[in-house]
């Protein structure tokens, strides 16, 4: 199985490189939009595209990832919200297990469903603990998952949640606000998380400007997610070139 994704993360986690991953949720972007995005990335050092989301709609998961892969050389990771959102043109996937909730179709259940073609795809595959925090509104990601985010002033259960998706063997822990959230993931519970584990953290959802960008590098996190702020506007990328 491959694991070059994992190496480079590894790597740049020991000389202290924090990253930021750009998510492009399939439904929202053309393909030239995602060509005109994939280079202009690639050009502002973004280190991962992440695609996907919660919910897809449309069926343009495959031709997204086809687009970004032609675009740049930037790795291509799946953030799939479901059994069916796999497609072997991308590099790498998410398998996210939703280890702040307690629904085990999110847990376990979607990843039995795609374990025969996840081992068939070639694709590299990072278990990845995903926790919800609670962000100030229902997100689309608490409502379709049906599970409760941990609450934002309980920085202690999201260290223990990540500690023990850890000691499970899962080798990334990713904080989650929800897409265009109110409130990001709270520096405490970051800094709460990161004291407890070892493995590399993303933390994504709701971070708009760079200060926010910066104290989710400064508390902790290896690796950072836009998605929003970039889909609303494209130049915000620029501005991420000086981080
Ligand atoms: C959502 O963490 C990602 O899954 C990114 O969130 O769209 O708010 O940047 P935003």
């Amino acid at each position: 199985m491959r694991n070059s994704i994992y190496h480079s993360i590894l790597a740049a986690k020991a000389e202290n490189k924090q990253g930021i991953a750009l998510l492009i949720d399939p439904d929202d972007v053309s393909v030239e939009q995602c060509i005109a995005l994939a280079k202009n990335a690639e050009r502002v050092g973004i280190r991962y595209l992440f695609v996907g989301g919660s919910l897809l709609t449309t069926n343009q998961l495959e031709d997204v990832v086809t687009a970004l892969k032609t675009a740049c050389s930037l790795p291509v990771i799946l953030f799939p919200g479901s059994s069916n959102h796999v497609s072997n043109k991308a590099d790498g996937i998410l398998l996210l297990s939703l280890i702040s909730g307690r629904n085990a179709e999110f847990l376990i259940g979607q990843h039995v469903i795609a374990a025969p073609t996840l081992k068939r795809s070639g694709l590299e595959i990072l278990s990845t603990g995903y926790m919800l925090i609670d962000s100030g509104s229902p997100t689309t990601v608490s409502y379709i998952s049906n599970t409760n985010p941990i609450p934002a002033n309980k920085p202690e259960i999201a260290a223990c949640t990540a500690l023990a998706g850890e000691l499970l063997g899962l080798k990334l822990i990713y904080l989650e606000g929800g897409s265009g959230a109110k409130n990001p993931v709270p520096e405490k519970t970051i800094q709460a998380t990161r004291s407890a584990i070892d493995v590399p953290i993303i933390v994504g959802g709701g971070l708009n400007t760079i200060e926010k960008i910066k104290t989710a590098f400064t508390a902790g996190a290896d690796i950072v997610v836009v998605g929003t702020v970039v889909e609303n506007n494209p130049s915000f990328l620029e501005e991420l070139s000086n981080l």
